[in-house]
């Protein structure tokens, strides 16, 4: 039977991103427009979400965004010097775990949630290289609310690529990218609207009991 237009816009074909030393799969309309306003809103509500903080060169400061760390019991993670142990699974994100796990064909144990609440939230660049995350990780990163750019950067060209991250989108970030490229979601001063970011990974369990 032929597709109406309104399924064919959302038949999930992935934008393969073509960067040296990066494997990236984008798929601008992994959930359909309205469906990804209203996960929006529940994540903002029901989220366990907490003011992460850092401590730099002996001062303390607050993280610019809310964080929530997910997942299976085992799977505690250090991230930016910060030691998160796992809230259990909600419903709701264990069947967006779901989706990103067939869709990506990989298994995930952990989500990182990020609240941008306004253009004065960002986070640094980083790559996710913890070494729980094993040589080559898989990362599904979902996006709801305000549009924000993943400014990518490579370690050794120094070449800088721009990824506008709609809502309802995923991309999924394979092979040797945390290797060589870092990423960031720069602060603006332009006026914007909460953003929620979910990043599933697979956390190994080393170098414990
Ligand atoms: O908000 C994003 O799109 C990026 C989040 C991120 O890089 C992270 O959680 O490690
Ligand atoms: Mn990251």
């Amino acid at each position: 039977m032929q597709k109406s237009l309104f399924e064919s816009q959302y038949d999930n074909t992935p934008i393969h991103l073509d960067m040296l030393d990066a494997n990236l799969k984008y798929y601008p309309n992994f959930i359909p427009p309205l469906e990804a306003a209203n996960i929006m809103c529940s994540l903002q509500q029901e989220v366990d979400w907490r003011q992460e903080q850092i401590t730099l060169y002996g001062k303390t400061f607050n993280v610019p965004r809310l964080q929530a760390w997910y997942g299976d019991e085992n799977a505690d993670y250090q991230y930016s010097n910060l030691s998160m142990c796992p809230l259990p699974w909600s419903p709701a994100l264990l069947e967006l775990k779901q989706k990103c796990e067939n869709t990506s064909n990989s298994r995930f144990n952990s989500v990182l949630a990020n609240l941008y609440r306004n253009g004065q939230d960002g986070m640094g660049r980083h790559a996710d290289n913890e070494p729980e995350l094993g040589q080559q990780p898989v990362i599904a990163s979902l996006s709801f609310g305000e549009v924000r750019n993943l400014d990518f950067y490579h370690n050794q060209t120094k070449e800088k690529v721009r990824l506008p991250l709609v809502s309802g989108s995923l991309l999924i970030m394979s092979g040797d990218t945390q290797k060589y490229w870092q990423h960031s979601i720069a602060k603006t001063k332009k006026v914007l609207a909460a953003r929620v970011n979910l990043t599933f990974r697979y956390v190994l369990n080393i170098g414990r009991g």
